[in-house]
């Protein structure tokens, strides 16, 4: 089978839909390709915040009805160390606000969407190759069903996340700049009642833990842990003993575990994002630690460029936005490439306890809590009220 479109999106991700879903609106049809079936991809836990800018492109794009209903507004977060807790208020320091709301919940939000406007997504198709990026024929090769298939199109956006095959098509071409950590994150969505309505990021001498949420009833609550740990190594007990020490949260409760698992953690960009015909976004082009939660908002803030280039592109034949693209994304991605890596080590512990870092550690979150103005360039890269989308 060969399927002809003019944009070929491998990765039913937020990136993926959002773009076939903000091309559409103009328009311009699609055909996305992806690995997994709609279930997995519609209960894949992973992000839980939206920056103001990403929420307002929901919204614009009329895919946000149901996250400004049962999306839950922060004003800001809690920074807790050295047993005290410290608010660090957003809306005072930026006048932004954001939004706490299940990456998932966007997922299913962007797919029936796409389904309702009369677009498909062939789920269980796997991307295996995509070729002609430089001679002006893109094709995405695929397996589905057994079979080996394949869309021609016009360009091809490779919104595959951080193991897909259109990274591989880059790498030849680019440069990959990269960091590994020696920590990763245990990750628990439990049925169980948020102990504080807003999210506390702790730094504690046992390791970091974050305390989220995804409803009134349901919180999401992550631990440090050591890179490469097992999950055998975590019984349910010790895992909400150690979020309450860790958190100064005595009382909170266990509660049916709906979903658990370990995430390593790394920073990685791709440079440039494109080449010839092809175009990557989101997690394919780069990766943060999720201490900062900018990961989806990078992705959504990516393909409203990509969108708009190809729009450019089908209206008036005009390419040079389509050149910029890369460049485009580049600053914003690397601010948020520094501001993950820096909340990350400001809030883990080192494996090896060195007690000076420790006690710089101690010192930058102090300045952070007495400081206004530090506290105003946590909350400006937090929320991206200097270089966020929706601006
Ligand atoms: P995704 O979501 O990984 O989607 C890529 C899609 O491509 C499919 N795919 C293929 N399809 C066809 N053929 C192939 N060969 C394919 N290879 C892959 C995959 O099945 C998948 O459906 O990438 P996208 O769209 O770029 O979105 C990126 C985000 O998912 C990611 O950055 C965030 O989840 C990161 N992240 C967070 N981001 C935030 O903005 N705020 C947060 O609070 C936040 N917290 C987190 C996070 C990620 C976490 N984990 C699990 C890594 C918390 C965690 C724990
Ligand atoms: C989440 O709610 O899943 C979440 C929140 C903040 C982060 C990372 C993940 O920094």
């Amino acid at each position: 089978m060969t399927v002809r479109t003019p944009v070929g999106i491998i990765g039913a991700g937020p990136a993926g839909l959002m773009l076939a879903h903000l091309l559409d609106r103009a328009g311009i049809e699609s055909v996305v390709v992806e690995h997994r079936s709609r279930d997995y991809v519609e209960s894949r836990v992973r992000a839980g915040v939206l920056e103001h800018g990403a929420a307002q492109l929901l919204r614009e794009s009329g895919a946000g009805e149901r996250m400004d209903r049962e999306g839950l507004v922060h004003r800001g977060i809690y920074l807790q160390f050295d047993g005290s807790r410290h608010h660090i208020d957003f809306m005072d320091l930026t006048g932004r606000t954001i939004l706490v709301y299940g990456q998932q919940e966007v997922v299913k939000d962007l797919i029936a969407a796409r389904l309702a406007a009369g677009g498909s997504i062939l789920f269980e198709a796997e991307a295996t190759e995509v070729c002609g990026i430089d001679d002006g024929q893109p094709v995405i090769r695929f397996r589905h069903e057994g079979a080996s298939d394949e869309v021609t199109c016009d360009f091809i956006a490779a919104c595959d996340g951080s193991h897909g095959v259109g990274r591989i098509a880059m790498q030849r071409s680019a440069s990959t700049y990269e960091r590994e950590y020696p920590h990763a994150w245990l990750g628990v969505l439990a049925r169980t009642p948020p102990t504080s309505e807003e999210l506390i990021y702790a730094y504690h001498e046992r390791g970091f833990a974050l305390h989220s949420m995804r409803s009134p009833e349901v919180s999401r609550l992550y631990l440090q842990v050591p890179a490469g740990e097992d999950m055998g190594a975590w019984p349910e007990g010790r895992v909400w003993d150690e979020l309450r020490v860790r958190l100064g949260e005595p009382e909170l409760q266990t509660g049916e575990i709906l979903d658990v698992g370990i995430t390593p953690m790394r920073s990685l960009v791709i440079e440039p994002m494109q080449r010839g015909r092809l175009f990557l976004a989101g997690d394919a082009a780069h990766v943060v630690p999720p201490t900062g939660a900018k990961g989806m908002n990078l992705a959504l803030a990516d393909v409203r460029e990509l969108a708009a280039a190809l729009v450019e592109w089908y209206t008036s034949g005009s390419r040079p936005r389509l050149e910029r693209y890369s460049q485009e994304c580049l600053t914003r991605v690397w601010r948020a490439e520094h501001f993950s890596a820096f909340m990350t080590s400001l809030l883990h512990r080192d494996a090896d306890g060195d007690p000076f870092e420790h006690k710089l550690r101690l010192a930058n979150l102090t300045y952070i809590t007495q400081s206004r103005a530090a506290a105003t360039s946590l909350a400006e890269n937090y929320t991206s009220a200097a270089s966020g989308v929706g601006e």
